[in-house]
Parts: C-alpha cells; sequence; structure tokens
C-alpha cells in the first residue's frame, strides 16, 4: 500500500498518531505537500463523508477523523504557505452561525496565509453582526463566509444584508464557499465570489486584494 493510503486509511479510523507519523514521513520522503492533503489526508475524510451519509459510521468517529486530520494538515501548513510573499490585504472568516464545521475553513485560511493574507479567524458559529463588525474593527478587505450545511447557508445572506445596512457593502468584498454553496446561491444572495475549494479561494482573495490596493 503506498504511504498517501496509508494516511486515508489511517485517518478513517481516526488514528491521529499514526496519521501524523506517516504525513512526516511523506513530507520527508519528498512527496508534494499538496499531493499529501490531496491524495491522503482529503481522500480519507471524502471516504468518512460517504460512511457518514450512509449512517455506517456515527459523530464519535467522524469527530476523530476530523482531529487526525487537523494533525495531519498542521504539519502541512509551513510547507504551503509561501513566505516570501508580503501582506496583500487583510480578511476574516469564519463558518456561519449554527454550523459548527470548521475543516475546510482552517484549510482556506491556510491556502489564504500561503498567499501573504493576514486572517482573522473568527471561529466557528458566527453571526452575520460579528463578519462586519470585524471587518470594519479590523479593516478586512474581504469577509470570507464558510458553511456545510444547508440548513446555515441562508446565513451568509444575511451577511451582505448587514454589510449593507452598515454602509461598508461597496468597500468589502464577501467571498462564499463550502461543500452545499453553488455560484447561483452566490449570485441569489448578491455575494461577490463563490469558490469550490480552498486554493481558488486564496487566488480569489489575493486577486481581490489586489484590484483594490
Ligand atoms: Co457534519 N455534515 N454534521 N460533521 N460533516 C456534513 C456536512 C454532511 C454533508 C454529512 C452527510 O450527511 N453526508 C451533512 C450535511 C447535510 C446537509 O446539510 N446537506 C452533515 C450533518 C447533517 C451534520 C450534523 C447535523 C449531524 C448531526 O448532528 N446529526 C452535525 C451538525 C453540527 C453543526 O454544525 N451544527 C454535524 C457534525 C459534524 C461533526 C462535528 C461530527 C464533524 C465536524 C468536525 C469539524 O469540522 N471540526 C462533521 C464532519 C467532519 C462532516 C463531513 C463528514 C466532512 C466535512 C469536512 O470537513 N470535509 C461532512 C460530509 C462531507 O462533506 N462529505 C459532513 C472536508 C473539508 C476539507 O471539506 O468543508 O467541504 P469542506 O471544504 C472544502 C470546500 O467546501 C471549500 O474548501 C474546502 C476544500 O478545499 N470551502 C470553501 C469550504 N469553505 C469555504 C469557503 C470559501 C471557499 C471555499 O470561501 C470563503
Amino acid at each position: 500500500m503506498s504511504i498517501l493510503n496509508e494516511i486515508s486509511e489511517n485517518l478513517q479510523r481516526g488514528k491521529t498518531k499514526i496519521v501524523k507519523e506517516l504525513v512526516q514521513q511523506a513530507i520527508d520522503e519528498g512527496i508534494s505537500p499538496k499531493e499529501i492533503l490531496e491524495q491522503g489526508l482529503l481522500s480519507g475524510m471524502d471516504v468518512v463523508g460517504e460512511k457518514f451519509k450512509k449512517n455506517e459510521v456515527f459523530v464519535p468517529e467522524v469527530l476523530v477523523a476530523a482531529r487526525a486530520m487537523n494533525m495531519g494538515t498542521a504539519l502541512l501548513k509551513p510547507l504551503l504557505a509561501d513566505d516570501s510573499a508580503a501582506s496583500v490585504g487583510r480578511v476574516c472568516i469564519g463558518t456561519v452561525k449554527g454550523d459548527l464545521h470548521d475543516i475546510g475553513k482552517n484549510l482556506v485560511k491556510m491556502m489564504m496565509e500561503g498567499k501573504g493574507l493576514e486572517v482573522v479567524d473568527l471561529g466557528t458559529d458566527v453571526d452575520p453582526e460579528t463578519y462586519v463588525k470585524t471587518a470594519l474593527e479590523q479593516n478586512c478587505q474581504i469577509i470570507c463566509c464558510s458553511a456545510l450545511l444547508t440548513t446555515t447557508m441562508p446565513v451568509m445572506g444575511q451577511v451582505v444584508k448587514e454589510a449593507e445596512k452598515a454602509g461598508i457593502r461597496h468597500k468589502v468584498k464577501i467571498m462564499i464557499g463550502g461543500a452545499p454553496v453553488t455560484e447561483a446561491f452566490c449570485q441569489e444572495i448578491g455575494a461577490d465570489k463563490y469558490t469550490p475549494d480552498a486554493a481558488s479561494a486564496a487566488d480569489a482573495a489575493a486577486a481581490f486584494c489586489r484590484e483594490i490596493a
């Protein structure tokens, strides 16, 4: 079995310590951080997601897999970051109110930092007022919202409305993403940009900041 498959298998079983060791071994063997992330960690999380959907695994198993995923990504973080990039702008990011999923949001944050963006992490369960207040107080050019539940997606529309109400809509871009989010939804709520994955979110945010500068 390849080391990437081993990472995936052990992540599915929630073997945090082994995942950490295997990720380090893969790094030492010269496998690219992107391959380790996509073909090892994310591929394992996909399997867990499918099983969760079919009720073959339950919340505790998903939580230990998520913990193993976070351990693995923590090792990759410095390697995915591009130290040569100067600060290109500031964004605030969070998972919307009612939603506790943060693995994707953390990946977006990591990729954005890798592009030289300063990222204010608001965590999970973030209400619309907090995004807007933070953007105002910390001079963020972009508000980034993540949602994994169809029931919490509408909060993103409330963030757009809250920014309008606070009079900052013209100077703050609003980016959205997460598994159930689509381009059509982005247009429907009047957000500025939907991106399907963390890498394209980071590219789009850096481009917005360069545009604004
Ligand atoms: Co939850 N969960 N979960 N869960 N969970 C899903 C999302 C679900 C699809 C599983 C399923 O049924 N198949 C389902 C949602 C169904 C729906 O709404 N349509 C679901 C459910 C129902 C629930 C609960 C309600 C279950 C329950 O309690 N009965 C509950 C809700 C809790 C809450 O939030 N209030 C719940 C709980 C949990 C755990 C706590 C156990 C755990 C979260 C742990 C954590 O995040 N710390 C969990 C997990 C892990 C999942 C699955 C298995 C994996 C999610 C994940 O982390 N994927 C998920 C099934 C699945 O997605 N296949 C599922 C990996 C991650 C890298 O992908 O977050 O999509 P993702 O991020 C991607 C892109 O979407 C994008 O970039 C990332 C990759 O490049 N992206 C952005 C994300 N944010 C972005 C923002 C951007 C741009 C791109 O711009 C700003």
